[in-house]
């Protein structure tokens, strides 16, 4: 009965072994048409950058084509991708926003 029990014989002091939850990459898409200070906007808004974290992470998507905005629990990562991609289309830009599991 001491804590570190487990398995079969576990006692009632036993903590059950919680899992850390699968995460999920917010990864943002180049195009040729948004402009870059729009992108600039939705990293700062969207993503609590600073200017100059997000100008960077701006650049990192137009030179390489995609570049990782943050990394959350599923949820959170779908809702965020959402909400870029739904800004973009309001006013009218083509930004792409995909979730992807971080393995
Ligand atoms: N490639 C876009 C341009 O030249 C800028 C951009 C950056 C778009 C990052 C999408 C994502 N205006």
């Amino acid at each position: 009965q001491t804590e570190s029990d487990d398995g079969d014989a576990a006692v009632a002091t036993a903590k059950p072994k919680l899992q850390p939850p699968p995460m999920y990459k917010v990864i943002l898409i180049n195009d040729d048409y948004t402009p870059m200070d729009f992108v600039v906007e939705i990293l700062e808004q969207f993503f609590r950058m600073s200017r100059e974290r997000a100008t960077q992470v701006m650049l990192r998507v137009h030179t390489e084509g995609s570049a990782v905005c943050g990394i959350y629990t599923r949820d959170i990562a779908e809702t965020r991708a959402e909400q870029v991609n739904q800004y973009a289309r309001e006013h009218q830009h083509p930004l792409m926003c995909k979730t992807q599991k971080d393995n």
